[in-house]
């Protein structure tokens, strides 16, 4: 189909979703002019109130507040899209952070899910300035966004694909993929449960501890026990510093032992559909794809990167051609 024949389309019926086109675009934290710049580039044109493009749809994978100049601007943006039906916002963990930030523990009603500490009371100050008073509608929205996405030919989720933990979260929203009411927070906060380490798993991505005694700064200056692994890979018979997510010189270059790869881990298989993330913060001149059907789409605008964009059209191997920046 003619994708850049807007007026072709106008005397059709639209694509169905199965045929439409998905443009997948990563972590945005506050950076609407580079949104708005990606998504005119992209084609998607205001129509009732909403940007909306004749062919294809957008999945945001997560992240639109914290850190940027315009919050407010982005969350209203990705709203709007989602209302008029040209987009799926799935959920980031900045959006769950700020949810967990209000929601009491279950064990001390007094304290919050999220402990108030002084690194993350500055990581999420712009975000309450920018919603003001309107921060319970706000906070509505984000817990009833999808923590993944998945049609025939693709998927899409923050941090990692993983499915037992989608399996888990599931059964958890009774059969769905979004639905945080307070009940099904509060279990997800639970340190040490089966619920926390799922959300864990989708939202931060898998971990592998460091070894004893070493310990490193995440950007927000917290100490960091653990790297971020290369989920979609084997980890057996990797170093610390390869298989780390984005790799740092400061990781040890040892091997990680065995006793600390997780039972129930199986890396991405090769056959499987392609899968977008976002959260890594990748660095480069330009995206590329991380394996054949793995790419991840946040190249760090929050550090000057670009906001990333995939346009999909249902290929079973991701080309690296098809990834767009503002
Ligand atoms: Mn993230």
């Amino acid at each position: 189909m003619p994708l850049n024949d807007e007026a072709h389309f106008e005397t059709c019926e639209p694509a169905s979703e199965a045929d439409a086109g998905i443009d997948f675009i990563g972590d945005i934290h506050g950076h609407a002019p580079q949104l708005r710049a990606l998504l005119d580039q992209l084609g998607y044109r205001m129509r009732d109130g909403a940007l909306s493009h004749p062919g294809r749809r957008v999945v945001f994978l997560g992240d639109y507040v914290d850190r940027g100049p315009e919050i407010r601007a982005t969350l209203e943006l990705v709203r709007s899209m989602v209302e008029a039906g040209s987009a799926t916002a799935l959920m980031g963990n900045h959006e769950y952070n700020a949810i967990a930030w209000f929601t009491p523990r279950p064990d001390h009603p007094d304290e919050p899910c999220r402990r108030h500490t002084e690194i993350r009371r500055k990581l999420i100050t712009p975000t309450l300035d920018a919603l003001g008073d309107d921060i319970d509608d706000w906070l509505d929205w984000m817990r009833g966004l999808p923590l993944w996405f998945e049609s025939g030919q693709a998927r899409a989720v923050h941090a990692s694909w993983d499915p037992i933990s989608i399996r888990y979260l599931r059964e958890l929203l009774g059969g769905a993929d979004r639905g945080f009411d307070r009940p099904r927070m509060q279990a997800t906060c639970k340190p040490g449960s089966q619920a926390s380490h799922a959300i864990q798993q989708l939202l931060k991505g898998r971990e592998i501890p460091l070894p004893a005694g070493v310990s490193l700064r995440d950007p927000e200056g917290s100490p960091r026990g653990h790297i971020r692994a290369r989920w979609f890979e084997s980890p057996i018979g990797r170093t610390y510093r390869d298989y780390a997510f984005t790799r740092d010189d400061s990781f040890p270059d040892e091997p990680i032992p065995p006793e600390v790869i997780p039972t129930d881990f199986v890396p991405y298989g090769a056959s499987e559909p392609p899968v977008f993330v976002g959260h890594y913060w990748m660095r480069g001149d330009r995206p590329s794809r991380l394996a054949r059907n793995v790419a991840c789409l946040d190249w760090s605008v929050a550090r000057g990167g670009p906001v990333v964009a995939y346009r999909f059209d249902g290929e079973s191997e991701i080309d690296d051609a098809r990834f767009v920046t503002a």
